[in-house]
C-alpha cells in the first residue's frame, strides 16, 4: 500500500510535461512508464522475483491469453496406451458372437478422454463409444481381420495413437444339426440351408409339404381374389369363387375352360385338392394340370409321356386330394377339366413349401 500511495503521489505533483513518464520505485522494485508505451517492471538488484498471484477464481493475462491455463496445456502430457498385446490384438470372434471390449488409456493428469478412429476399419456391425472407448457388436460370420487405429485425445488436445486388430472367424451353422428328416445342411453366412427331402420343406425341413395349404381355401384366403383368374367361366361365378369349401364355387363352360392360382412366387408345389360347386350337380370327374414358372408358358404334369389325368370329384362336396409325384416348381397353376357333370364346378386348393435358397 505505501508503494501505491507513493506512485499516486508522484505522479499528482510531476509537471504537465513530464505527464507521460513516470517511475515508482519502492524498496525493490521499479515500474517505469515510458512515453512510447513500453512499462517495465523490473525486480530488485538482489535477486528479486516478480510473481503474480491471483487468489480464487483470478486470472494472470498476456494480451488475450490466459497464461496459467497455458502452462497447463504445455505441461500436460499426452495419454498412455495399456497394451493388449504385442500386436494389439484384441481377440479372435467366431461369427454371431457378442463383442464388448474396453480400449484402456489413461491420462497422467488424470482428466477425461475421448476416443475415435482415425484409420482402418472395424468389422461391420461394431462400433466404438468415443466417450468410453468402449467397443461393441456382434461378430460378422466371415473368416477375417480387421485392423484400426484408435486415437484417445486429453482435454488439452494431447493424443496417442495405437493400432489395434480384431480376428473374426466363419461359424459353421450346420454344427447343430437343424435340418430334421434327412435334409442335408450347407453353411452360409449368418445361416444356413437346408435341401429337404421330400415331402418335407421349409427352413428346417419340419414341414410336410404335402399337407401344407398355400391358403386359396375359403376359410383362409391368404390367396387373394386377385391371384385366381379362370378361361371360360360360366354364368356369374368367377374364379375367386373357386375356393376349398367356399360357398358356391368357379364353374367353367368345357374342356376348353381353367381355372388357375397364382401362388405369387415359384413355389414347390406337392399336391393338389378338389371339390364341385356346391348348389347344383355340377362338379369336374377328371382334369388336367397345368403350371408355369412365369405365366406365359404352361406344360402338362406327365404320366409317362401323356399328360397326367387326376381324378375329381363325384359329387359336389367331397373333396379329392392328389400328390403329385414328383413335385413341381411353379407358380402358377391351371386346373383344366376333362369330364365333369353338367358344368365343370371347382373349388381348389394348392399344397407346397417356399423353395430353400
Ligand atoms: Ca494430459
Ligand atoms: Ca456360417
Amino acid at each position: 500500500m505505501a508503494a501505491i500511495k507513493t506512485a499516486y503521489l508522484l505522479l499528482l505533483f510531476l509537471p504537465n510535461s513530464l505527464a507521460s513518464f513516470f517511475e515508482i520505485q519502492y524498496p525493490n522494485v521499479l515500474v517505469t512508464a515510458e512515453t512510447g508505451g513500453n512499462l517495465t517492471v523490473e525486480a530488485g538488484p538482489q535477486g528479486g522475483n516478480i510473481i503474480m498471484k491471483p487468489t480464487g477464481n483470478g486470472t494472470v493475462y498476456i494480451g488475450k491469453t490466459d497464461i496459467l491455463k497455458l502452462f497447463e496445456v504445455v505441461n500436460s502430457m499426452p495419454p498412455v496406451w495399456e497394451l493388449k498385446s504385442v500386436h494389439g490384438s484384441l481377440g479372435t470372434f467366431l461369427g454371431g458372437s457378442l463383442i464388448s471390449l474396453n480400449l484402456e488409456a489413461v491420462d497422467p493428469e488424470g482428466g477425461s478422454l475421448k476416443y475415435e478412429k482415425v484409420s482402418g476399419a472395424l468389422p461391420p456391425g461394431v462400433v466404438l463409444n468415443k466417450a468410453t472407448g468402449q467397443i461393441s457388436g456382434t461378430a460378422p460370420d466371415v473368416d477375417a481381420t480387421y485392423q484400426f487405429g484408435i486415437r484417445v485425445t486429453d482435454k488439452h488436445g494431447k493424443y496417442a495413437d495405437q493400432i489395434f486388430s480384431i480376428d473374426t472367424r466363419e461359424k459353421n451353422q450346420c454344427l447343430s444339426n437343424p435340418c430334421s428328416h434327412g435334409g442335408t445342411c450347407k453353411d452360409d453366412i449368418d445361416s444356413f440351408v437346408c435341401t429337404c427331402q421330400s415331402p418335407y420343406g421349409g427352413t428346417t425341413c419340419a414341414t410336410n409339404c404335402e399337407s401344407r395349404a398355400f391358403g386359396v381355401d375359403q376359410s383362409s384366403k391368404k390367396i387373394a381374389d386377385a391371384q385366381m383368374s379362370a378361361h371360360y367361366s360360366y354364368g356369374d361365378h368367377p374364379a375367386s369363387d373357386g375356393r376349398l369349401n367356399a360357398p358356391q364355387g368357379w364353374i367353367g363352360q368345357n374342356t376348353a375352360s381353367w381355372l388357375q392360382v397364382d401362388l405369387g412366387n415359384v413355389m414347390d408345389v406337392h399336391a393338389v385338392a378338389t371339390q364341385g360347386y356346391t348348389s347344383s350337380t355340377y362338379y369336374t370327374s377328371t382334369y388336367q394340370l397345368q403350371y408355369s414358372s412365369d405365366g406365359n408358358t404352361f406344360v402338362n404334369t406327365k404320366n409317362g409321356t401323356s399328360n397326367m389325368v387326376y381324378n375329381g370329384s363325384t359329387n359336389v362336396n367331397t373333396i379329392t386330394k392328389h400328390v403329385l409325384t414328383p413335385p413341381i416348381h411353379a407358380r402358377f397353376i391351371r386346373f383344366k377339366p376333362v369330364t365333369y357333370s353338367s358344368h365343370p364346378g371347382l373349388r381348389v386348393e394348392v399344397y407346397g413349401c417356399e423353395i430353400n435358397s
